[in-house]
């Protein structure tokens, strides 16, 4: 009876609190391990053993060097001390699709002077297996998977777009309209007939909004759609992507079979269900964990428009969660994204004293997001973030006054210089504080990979981000 009752009851512990019953299982006698032996409870722990990270992040936010750095962090013999567990990481051939080009982005980041990747032009995973030592003679060792996709950061701009039709997409796209870099744009709808018989006279319309995203992207903002204009990836060649906004009609009985709008509108629902719908279906049928990397830096260096529109791309980027608890989607999901880690990358272009503000600078962007899945019941943690640290503190006297400024090779230039990137405000400015040219940070190569997978590269709060998205599951 007894032993019933210490079977019932660590089954019950099992189901609901799989970590702790491990460590109730390490303190318990070996005369109960036998009896659990032989009752071969520990099938119990046979679950799911995958978690699938989303790396999530607008273009050149720093998405490939994250997923680099963190299989680096695990590859290493450093370990990463938050996980509080001794284990062993291997890269697994994946099952399907493209693998993340891990050594040859490694070789680069190696090389003398070492260069960072390319910009990411296909979606590629990477598949790690780590075998974590059991801490009871009992258990054989665990193994769990850890599965992370790389996306160029131009698709997931497009995921906004899912769950929108036609007019209300354009709707919203000629909202935030930037009439000074996209006039040619507009005077050119104004002047074609679009809702009448179009006669196929789209080219025109097509280049001058593909001159306005390019113009867009410049000056720094981050609310580009659709992204395939700017990285055209497997669709290089394919009309399905060129449609542009159009103002919506007074009347759509007037609007023409064969006019430009009926056109776009066709594109339009084709692309939400040939990428973007199978994209945002994706994020909720595959992904346990979400990290969402911000660029706060290229905000901050393009000026105070450039800052409100990357708020609002962020705001996007989490707008898909929305849909998550709707009927249509219930049936093709089996999990959902629990936990969200927005993390502010490239703190290394920022001396280590003010990081404090650099983490505040973070919360201001991602303030409205979060609160948003927080209401969604999603958790969600931020950090400052650097996942290849490439620069060093260094402190400069300058007119009698101690100058926080950073040791680190610029981009193109041989040696290392001392740079002073400034003071950074506990708030973003507001748009009469914000002068021109405010901020300026300079653009740093990077510091030279180990040579051996068995060194782990300098970082800043890599371990942080690893130990939220995974700890719990291992
Ligand atoms: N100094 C420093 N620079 C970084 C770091 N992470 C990213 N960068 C810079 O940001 C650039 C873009 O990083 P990527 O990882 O390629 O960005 P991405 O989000 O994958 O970009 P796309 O593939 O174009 O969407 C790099 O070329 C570096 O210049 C970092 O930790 N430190
Ligand atoms: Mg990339």
């Amino acid at each position: 009876m007894a032993k019933l009752y210490r079977f019932v009851l660590f089954a019950t512990i099992c189901e609901k609190d799989k970590m702790k019953s491990r460590e109730y299982l390490d303190s318990i006698s070996s005369e109960t391990v036998k009896v659990l032996k032989d009752l071969h409870v520990d099938k119990l722990f046979q679950r799911e053993k995958r978690v699938r990270i989303a790396v999530t992040g607008l273009n050149r936010s720093g998405k490939t060097i994250f997923i680099t750095s963190l299989i680096n962090q695990l590859l290493s013999g450093e370990r990463v001390k938050r996980l509080e567990r001794e284990f062993v990481t291997r890269i697994l051939p994946i099952d399907y699709g493209d693998e993340f080009p891990y050594r040859n982005i490694v070789s680069d980041l190696r090389k003398s002077p070492p260069k960072w990747p390319q910009s990411t032009s296909s979606i590629s995973r990477v598949l790690l297996q780590l075998e974590i030592k059991s801490g009871s003679s009992f258990f054989p060792n665990r193994i769990i998977e850890v599965e992370i996709t790389d996306y160029p950061g131009e698709w997931l701009l497009d995921l906004s777009m899912f769950g929108k039709n036609f007019e209300k997409w354009s709707e919203e796209i000629l909202r935030e309209f930037k009439s000074d870099l996209g006039s040619d744009f507009w005077n050119e709808i104004k002047k074609q007939d679009i809702y009448g018989y179009s006669g196929g006279k789209e080219e025109v319309l097509i280049e001058k909004y593909r001159k306005y995203l390019h113009a867009l992207h410049e000056k720094g903002y981050s609310l580009l759609q659709p992204g395939r204009y700017l990285q055209e990836g497997n669709l290089v060649g394919s009309e399905i992507f060129l449609f542009t906004p159009l103002p919506k009609p007074d009347d759509f009985d007037e609007v023409h079979e064969e006019s430009l709008y009926k056109k776009f509108q066709i594109r339009y629902e084709h692309y939400i269900d040939t990428i973007v719908t199978p994209l945002a279906l994706n994020y909720f049928a595959q992904f346990d964990r979400q990290i969402i990397l911000v660029d706060v830096i290229k905000s901050l260096n393009s000026g105070y428009d450039s800052f409100i529109d990357m708020t609002k791309a962020v705001k996007n980027i989490i707008e898909i969660y929305k849909y998550g608890d709707q009927s249509f989607l219930r049936g093709v999901l089996e999990k959902k994204i629990d936990r969200v880690l927005f993390a502010a990358t490239k703190a290394d272009y920022i001396a280590s004293s003010q990081h404090k503000k650099y983490k505040m600078l973070l919360e201001t962007v991602v303030e409205e997001a979060k609160r948003e899945l927080s209401v969604k019941g999603v958790e969600t943690k931020s950090i400052i973030l650097s996942s290849v640290k490439s620069t060093k503190d260094k402190i400069r006297e300058y007119k009698g006054r101690e100058l926080h400024c950073l040791l680190g090779k610029v981009a193109g230039s041989e040696e290392e210089t001392v740079e002073y990137t400034g003071e950074l405000p506990e708030k973003f400015p507001s748009r009469s504080e914000w002068k021109e040219n405010m901020f300026s940070f300079v653009k740093f190569s990077p510091t030279p990979f180990p040579d051996r997978d068995i060194e782990a590269v300098p970082h800043i709060n890599m371990d942080i981000a690893i130990e939220y998205l995974i700890k719990d599951k291992i």
